[in-house]
């Protein structure tokens, strides 16, 4: 049998393959599930050996395990990185990145329409370490660089952003980060790395909440990051070690099996969002819709040239603001009311009083997530369906 390049392999062709093949144990082509929490040492030695670092090994699934060991080589892969860690959560991977790179009296520069979790970490979590947050419109680069001094430690983006779906010009922040010399750090979850090579544009920490599209299929929590060996070594070896937010095997098998059709998924999601964006935009109760791929979107332009296409997600306000959002909400049949994104079920809800409810008023208004703002995981049915539903709801209002 001849040995395939991996490295020269597209994209598709990493999503199934890049895990490491078959099992060379058993030769099962799905790999293995390493249900396992410790690993038995050949002697006394080898594990005191291992212990002290002078010997590879597993030996306890929060410091390692061979499923994590795969989906982590894939991801590696997938984004174009040096090294790959999983986490428990996307809120263990955003915590655990800037733990590792803040001590107390540092800050870091974030845009400012964030997922609400995220901003609540800035707001009342870190602040409790002395770690400060500049929160800035990143969609205007000059408010960015003003933003750093000294004692900024990263440069957080989001794009596009939860829920605003914003989008911020990437290479633009990795010019001003290697001037500044600090790292861009940006949260890949809502483009995947099908969709949107933050690395390719000069970012350098990569961030998945893995929950969403990595797994797809609505039931995996799970967190990704993606960067340079060294990095990502002392990730593992002291933040994941010390504060425990790992994954089990079981959620890392559930993302290799999701990542066996993110390119397949994505292009559906791509494609449905757009026919939901599009009937939305012509409907006569429709306040306004933002879709990236639409060219009322205000940075349309910017998101044709750092993405491959658009997305699954749609932000749009009912005439009527509110209470005609709740109406839409309440009145859907096929489309799910629900939090979390990326899943093969269309799921829809209102981020002011869910996922973006940790913004206060003010903070709300300031960064556009307006008291009408609903947002739509376009999910993997049939486009005409999800429009039907849409279309029988709207009606009712
Ligand atoms: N980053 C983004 C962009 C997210 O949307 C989320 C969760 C996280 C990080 C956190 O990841 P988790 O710990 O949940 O895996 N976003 C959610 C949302 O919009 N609805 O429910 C969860």
């Amino acid at each position: 049998m001849s040995k395939f390049d991996l490295s020269t392999a597209k994209f598709a062709t990493l999503c199934v393959h890049g895990s490491g093949g078959v099992d060379p144990l058993t030769g099962a082509v799905s790999v293995p599930i390493y249900q396992s929490s410790t690993f038995a040492f050949k002697s006394a030695k080898q594990g005191a050996a291992i212990f002290a670092g002078e010997e590879e090994g597993y030996f306890y699934t929060r410091l390692g395990n061979p499923t994590q060991a795969a989906l982590e080589r894939e991801m590696a892969f997938l984004e174009g990185g040096e090294a790959a860690l999983c986490f428990a959560s996307g809120m263990g991977a955003i915590s655990g990145v800037i733990l590792a790179l803040c001590r107390s009296g540092d800050n870091l520069v974030s845009s400012d329409t964030v997922y609400g979790g995220t901003h609540n970490l800035y707001k009342e979590t870190l602040p409790m370490w002395n770690i400060q947050t500049r929160e800035v419109n990143a969609t205007d680069l000059t408010k960015v660089e003003s933003a750093i001094d000294e004692k900024t430690r990263l440069l957080f983006i989001e794009t596009p952003a939860n829920p605003t779906l914003s989008i911020i010009d990437i290479s633009g922040c990795a010019e001003i980060c290697k001037k500044h010399n600090i790292p861009l750090v940006i949260d890949n979850t809502f483009a995947t790395p099908y969709l949107q090579r933050p690395i390719e544009m000069g970012a350098n920490i990569i961030i998945h909440s893995a929950t969403k599209y990595i797994g797809g299929h609505g039931d995996t929590i799970a967190g990704l990051v993606v960067g340079k060996k060294d990095f990502v070594d002392n990730l593992r070896a002291k933040i994941l070690r010390d504060l425990g937010a790992v994954i089990s095997p079981l959620n890392a098998w559930l993302l290799l099996r999701g990542l066996k059709t993110l390119p397949v998924r994505m292009d559906r999601h791509c494609a449905n969002a757009f026919e939901v964006a599009k009937f939305l935009a012509f409907h006569p109760k429709i306040n306004w819709v933002k879709y990236p791929g639409l060219s009322t979107h205000p940075q349309y332009q910017l998101a044709s040239r750092q993405m491959k296409k658009f997305g699954g997600m749609i932000t749009f306000e009912v005439k009527g603001g509110r209470p005609a959002g709740e109406k839409l909400m309440n009145s859907v049949g096929l489309i799910t009311l629900a939090v979390s994104l990326g899943d093969c079920d269309s799921l829809i809800e209102h981020p002011a009083s869910m996922t973006h409810s940790t913004y206060n008023a003010q903070e709300l208004e300031e960064v556009g997530i307006s008291e009408g703002l609903i947002r739509l995981s376009v999910g993997l049915e049939d486009p005409s369906d999800i429009t039907t539903d849409l279309k029988l709801a709207l009606k009712k209002i």
